[in-house]
C-alpha cells in the first residue's frame, strides 16, 4: 500500500509543472533561448546534496533530483510553494520544473532532520 501514495504526490508535482509550462500568462511570448539553461541535476545523499551551489538562469528551471543515498529525499525551495521532488530509494529520480525569477534560492530536503544535518544548498537564478 505504500507505493501508490509515494507516487501519487509525484505525478500530481508532474501534472502542476506540465500545466504552469503550458499556460503562457506573460502572454509576451517565451524566448526560445529560456531552453538553453540545460536544466539542474541535484543529487542526494545520506545526507547532504551533491553540491552546496547551483545555478541557473531566469524562467521555466527543469530540477533533476537523483538518489545516491539509500533513504528517502526530497527537495524543495524556499519560499516556493508547490514545488516538491520525492525520492524514495537508491537510484530513484524525479523531476519537475519551476518558474523562478533572478535571485537566490535555498534548496533543501524536508525529511525531519536532515536539513539540520546539511541537506540544503544555494540555488542561484541569473
Ligand atoms: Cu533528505
Amino acid at each position: 500500500m505504500r507505493r501508490p501514495l509515494v507516487l501519487l504526490p509525484v505525478a500530481a508535482v508532474v501534472v502542476i509543472a506540465l500545466g504552469s509550462c503550458g499556460g503562457d500568462d506573460d502572454g509576451g511570448g517565451a524566448a526560445p533561448e529560456d531552453r538553453g539553461n540545460g536544466g539542474v541535476e541535484v543529487v542526494a545523499r545520506d545526507i547532504e546534496l551533491g553540491e552546496s551551489e547551483y545555478d541557473t538562469t531566469a524562467g521555466d528551471v527543469q530540477l533533476h533530483y537523483v538518489n545516491e543515498g539509500s533513504i528517502a529525499h526530497t527537495l524543495l525551495i524556499e519560499d516556493v510553494d508547490g514545488f516538491k521532488l520525492e525520492v524514495t530509494g537508491n537510484g530513484d529520480e524525479d523531476q519537475g520544473s519551476v518558474e523562478l525569477e533572478a535571485g537566490t534560492y535555498t534548496l533543501y530536503c524536508d525529511v525531519p532532520g536532515h536539513r539540520e544535518a546539511g541537506m540544503e544548498a544555494t540555488l542561484q537564478v541569473s
